[in-house]
């Protein structure tokens, strides 16, 4: 395989911007240089001049839903829609969900995972396993996925009853488990009981539009639910607990909370927590507004629009300040695009069928780095929160999420000075009609993204192949105290 010099760049760690020449052999990165330094007998058969540039760990987006059956249909992205997307957005690793439904066998679920990415991905692959069904069987093989699969991560969900819901006995008794074997329990947390009260009372009342997604899940119901996990999980033994998508400030106070007192408690956001609101999206006239119901919701702009207890300073700046104290770990994107025509339509007069998912796969390097450009992150914190902290988070550090001798050649060109604009007729590869970021134009633009030392973008191309992406087995999260 070929040996590539990537010169006169800047490599961005979690620590600091360093002008550095980085050496990759193959598949992995073999030697950084300090400017200057490399000799001329180095033999290469390539240098990539990254003048003026940035030089990224590849992103690593652990929140994605390829294909998943989901309020009757499918995710519109297969894997290898969504893994060439990933990569057109600088990501050369996704963690997504396996399904186990209640009723169904876990390690069928996964094998079912495994067929639909085997073959089919642009970049690496991990997964997670969704626990929709808690029983002896199903904690059985939550330890046997952590200990021989490589998945030592498990999503529970406390929304959704009838479908993925778990009450807080289940939920309980796969938090022992996890503390057991030192498996993560990612948390849905809503309050999915109260939420479908208030859904049937707007529906009754003839609130059908998309935005009454929103207003029958407020906040405190997100807080609720993130309180109780965290509780749960202390009593299970401080079992590792991650929130995931989370969209408001109360429920990032009980996260902060937790971490002041060293559970082991962490969250994860979206960009679309970080930069969309209720006013401007799901209240859009019309059904457009259907384009951004997902779960959580997006959130209203003002503090506190129905009086019930979020007295915070507005969920977005809650939601960035988090981002800087580490009261939120990472930024993933949920990705669980569907398209309007035919899928969201579902939900045409009654918005409790409109399929819950926002495409973002391609787009979350982007969005994230607006932040910095707009003073809410440092260079550093954007590496970290989409690059290296998913990494050691869910067992992949140091092979991933890193520029350093060693890891996988996974990098991310990154150009300061040019621009990026999203949408349907620019840049937009996911598999749907529509784009959640129609428009938005962002400072800042992936310039080639290598995956384990090929080149899979370069040039406004994309020159990757469907099947070089491998499945990554995962150990422990570093993070557990
Ligand atoms: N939760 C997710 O994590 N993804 C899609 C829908 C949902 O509710
Ligand atoms: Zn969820
Ligand atoms: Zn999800």
């Amino acid at each position: 395989m070929a040996k590539i010099l990537i010169t006169n760049g800047s490599v961005i760690s979690t620590t600091g911007v360093t002008p550095m020449d980085v050496f990759i052999d193959g598949e992995t990165i073999t030697a950084l240089f300090m400017p200057g330094t490399v000799s001329p007998s180095l033999q290469t058969d390539r240098t990539i001049d990254a003048n003026g540039k940035y030089v990224i760990p590849g992103g690593i987006d652990v929140h994605t839903h390829m294909e998943l059956p989901f309020g009757g249909t499918f995710a519109s992205d297969t894997f290898e829609t969504g893994s060439r997307a990933a990569a057109w957005g600088g990501v050369t690793t996704i963690v997504d969900m396996a399904v186990q439904r209640y009723g169904e066998n876990v390690h069928e679920g996964l094998a079912e995972w495994h067929r639909k990415a085997d073959g089919n991905c642009a970049i690496d692959y991990a997964f997670h396993q969704i626990i929709g069904g808690v029983d002896d069987e199903s904690l059985k093989a939550m330890r046997y996925l952590t200990e021989h699969e490589g998945v030592s991560s498990f999503k529970l969900f406390m929304a959704y009853p009838g479908v993925f819901y778990s009450d807080d006995g289940q939920i309980l008794k796969a938090m022992q488990t996890a503390a057991d074997c030192g498996a993560v329990i990612m948390m849905h947390a809503e309050n999915g009981i109260a939420i479908d009260v208030l859904v049937a009372q707007a529906l009754a009342r003839g609130d059908t539009d998309p935005k009454y997604h929103s207003y029958t899940r407020p906040s405190p119901l997100e807080a609720e639910a993130t309180h109780r996990a965290i509780v749960l999980s202390h009593v299970a033994g401080n079992a590792p607990l991650y929130i995931v998508h989370m969209s408001a400030g109360d429920a990032l106070e009980e996260v902060a909370a937790a971490r002041h007192h060293g559970r082991n408690v962490f969250a994860e956001t979206c960009p679309q927590y970080l930069w969309l609101t209720l006013e401007e999206t799901l209240g859009k006239p019309g059904f457009e507004g259907a384009k951004w119901v997902c779960s959580t919701p997006v959130r209203s702009a003002t503090r506190d629009p129905d009086h019930i207890g979020y007295m915070g300073h507005g969920h977005q700046a809650d939601l960035w300040r988090g981002l800087r104290m580490n009261e939120l770990a990472i930024v993933s994107t949920d990705h669980c695009p569907f398209c309007m025509k035919d899928q969201k339509e579902l939900g045409l007069g009654d918005f409790s069928k409109i399929p819950n998912g926002i495409g973002g796969v391609e787009h979350r390097m982007e969005l994230v780095y607006q932040g910095v450009v707009k003073g809410e992150l440092t260079l550093e914190r954007w590496v970290e929160t989409c690059c290296t902290t998913p990494a050691r988070m869910f067992g992949m550090y140091p092979r991933k999420g890193i520029v350093a001798p060693g890891a996988d050649a996974d990098i991310v060109i990154w150009d300061p000075n040019r621009q990026t604009k999203i949408g349907i007729n620019d840049k937009h590869h996911m598999n749907m009609d529509h784009s959640a970021w129609e428009g938005w134009v962002i400072d800042g633009k992936v310039d080639t993204v290598l995956s384990r030392g090929t080149i899979v973008i370069e040039n406004d191309q994309y020159v990757g192949r469907k099947g070089h992406g491998r499945y990554i087995k995962r150990g422990l999260s570093q993070y557990l105290v």
